[in-house]
């Protein structure tokens, strides 16, 4: 029989912050998957997301941006997720059934789609540039987002037969790098949710595990000490 030859993974470049959320689900999941990238730092407090040498790079002006030789840069986490699934199924970061991976990909969209880009610094530069915010203003904005998509995710965690150890059964997927990915940046922004309990068991469940606890964005390069 012929021997599998090693899996040898591309020389990636990860465009990249301490805090963000976006950049610590791309974080999670190379370290599941084993793999590794070569960070460069995006300063999003000094706004080197909208410099014009990273917009060639992500004309949105946001971060993760994987960097593979040879081809465009990939955007947006969740896009990343699943082609990291896909060059290194093992661990799978979905259920094996249809029905399992659309529940995965739902609780994942609510968080990473839903609750997190109402959040992101560009719509803080709008709402207190253009919309009239002040610092109060915008903290009751971050409190109300966050507080909608997680009360709604708590609510299907504790309703759904499906849920288990983890966000679906006791294998970690893409909904659970999500859920935890907003926890990471609530803590930042001292920000709590209360009654949220099933989530809380999650979190918690997946900040034992070494690839969640090596994201925390306090132990990435350019942290406040
Ligand atoms: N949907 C995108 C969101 C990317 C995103 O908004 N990233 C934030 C950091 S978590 C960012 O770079 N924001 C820059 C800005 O809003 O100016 C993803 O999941 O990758």
């Amino acid at each position: 029989m012929s021997k599998q030859p090693a899996f040898e993974q591309p020389a990636f470049e990860l465009y990249a912050f301490w805090r963000t959320s976006a950049t610590y689900r791309v974080r999670v999941a190379l370290s599941l998957k084993g793999m590794t990238a070569h960070e460069h730092i995006v300063n999003l407090d000094a706004g080197e997301q909208r410099s014009p040498e990273f917009l060639k790079i992500n004309p949105l002006g946001a971060i993760p941006a994987l960097v593979e030789p040879g081809h465009p840069p990939l955007t947006q986490s969740v896009a990343i997720l699943e082609f990291l699934d896909e060059i290194a199924p093992a661990p799978s970061l979905l259920p094996p059934d249809p029905h399992g991976r659309a529940r995965v990909r739902s609780i994942a969209a609510m968080l990473a789609s839903d609750t997190h880009p109402l959040i992101t610094p560009r719509v803080k530069k709008y709402l207190t540039s253009a919309g009239g915010f002040d610092d109060a203003a915008w903290r009751a904005w971050q409190i109300h987002w966050f507080t909608t998509g997680l009360m709604a995710v708590e609510q299907r965690l504790a309703m759904e037969a499906e849920t288990g150890a983890f966000c679906h059964g006791d294998q970690v997927t893409m909904a659970d790098i999500c859920l935890a990915s907003i926890a990471a940046v609530m803590r930042v922004f001292k920000i709590e949710v209360a009654g949220t309990p099933t989530i809380d068991r999650i979190v918690a469940r997946c900040e034992a595990l070494p690839a969640f606890a090596n994201a925390a964005p306090n132990r990435q390069a350019g942290a406040p000490a």
